[in-house]
């Protein structure tokens, strides 16, 4: 039998990634598509048939699942933002964040198009990230400016690219991959029309890793959660909230709340505390409407 990865699922088909190259399979019994059981990102081994096909055998363990899109042992969720052109939506980063931090993958953020703002504007929004403790680092794919430090990151991990429709995802992966030649820019956004349905997800061999390009998208529901387990998917946060008074501190208007005497203090970011809020805010009401 044969290691290898599924890269894509297509047609009742899977395309497994091993030493051999690229091998078409199906899956055996009950491993079948309709049924959800193999994922793109899955750790396969398979055996080869006459005809030089493969029939997947057996599943080896995940590491994680991600639904959004459907991929199997994710090690690293890139988020990458554009410093301008568009103008960067901070509340879908944090809901992004918060995504990842429920689903426990690591993150990256990555501010692009530095050649189009000024050094204090990204520094800022660097400093706001880096002090929730967050990795940050600034690309520049037109410029092909922090591709090479980008490419030490995704060495040998199963990456998804995430973030708003023009940041620059697909033309990142390009400069890091020349060859690939995805589409971008206006094509891309034309595509994406019919395509946001399709769960053609597939991993795309990258500077010695493999990454999921997805298409970008400006809204995001928050996962479902109780009130007081917001706090927990914000780092800042939730590193501060056993020193709050009370146990169940929501960090909005408690007395003695450590999380608000850290915003006054200038530790925490007053622009990741007011998401907060509104977040909160977001899951209170949707407790109420499911109590
Ligand atoms: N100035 C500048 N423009 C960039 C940079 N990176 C990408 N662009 C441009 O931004 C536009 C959008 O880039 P895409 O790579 O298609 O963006 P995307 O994030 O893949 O967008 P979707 O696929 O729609 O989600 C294109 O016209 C790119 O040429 C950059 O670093 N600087
Ligand atoms: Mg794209
Ligand atoms: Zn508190």
């Amino acid at each position: 039998m044969h290691q290898g990865l599924i890269v894509k699922g297509y047609g009742g088909f899977y395309f497994v990634q091993s030493d051999r190259g690229i091998c078409r399979c199906t899956g055996r019994g009950r491993l079948k598509m309709s049924e959800q059981s193999l994922l793109v990102g899955d750790h396969v081994l398979f055996t080869i048939v006459e005809n030089g096909s493969g029939v997947i055998e057996r599943v080896l363990p995940r590491k994680n699942t991600l639904s959004r899109p459907p991929v199997a042992n994710v090690d690293q969720a890139i988020l990458v933002f554009a410093l301008a052109n568009p103008e960067p939506d901070l509340k879908l980063l944090d809901r992004l964040l918060i995504l990842c931090e429920v689903e426990r993958i690591d993150i990256l953020i990555c501010l692009n198009k530095v050649d189009l703002a000024s050094g204090q504007f990204a520094s800022k929004l660097a400093g706001i990230y880096q002090g929730a403790g967050y990795e940050v680092i600034f690309t520049s794919a037109i410029k092909k400016m922090g591709i090479e430090s980008l490419r030490e990151k995704v060495k040998g991990k199963i990456s998804v690219v995430a973030g708003p429709s023009g940041a620059g995802k697909s033309t990142i992966l390009n400069a890091l991959e020349p060859g690939m030649a995805l589409k971008t820019g206006e094509i891309s956004s034309k595509l994406k029309r019919g395509r946001h349905t399709t769960r053609h997800v597939e991993l795309l061999p990258v500077a010695g890793g493999f990454i999921a390009d997805t298409p970008g998208f400006s809204n995001l529901y928050l996962p479902d959660m109780k009130r007081t387990e917001l706090g927990r998917y914000f780092p800042e946060i939730s590193d501060l909230a056993g020193q709050c008074r009370f146990l169940d501190c929501l960090h909005f208007q408690e007395p003695d709340c450590a999380v608000k005497a850290a915003i006054d203090k200038g530790i925490i970011s007053r622009c990741r505390y007011q998401n907060y809020v509104t977040f909160l805010a977001e899951v209170m009401a949707r407790e109420r409407i499911y109590e």
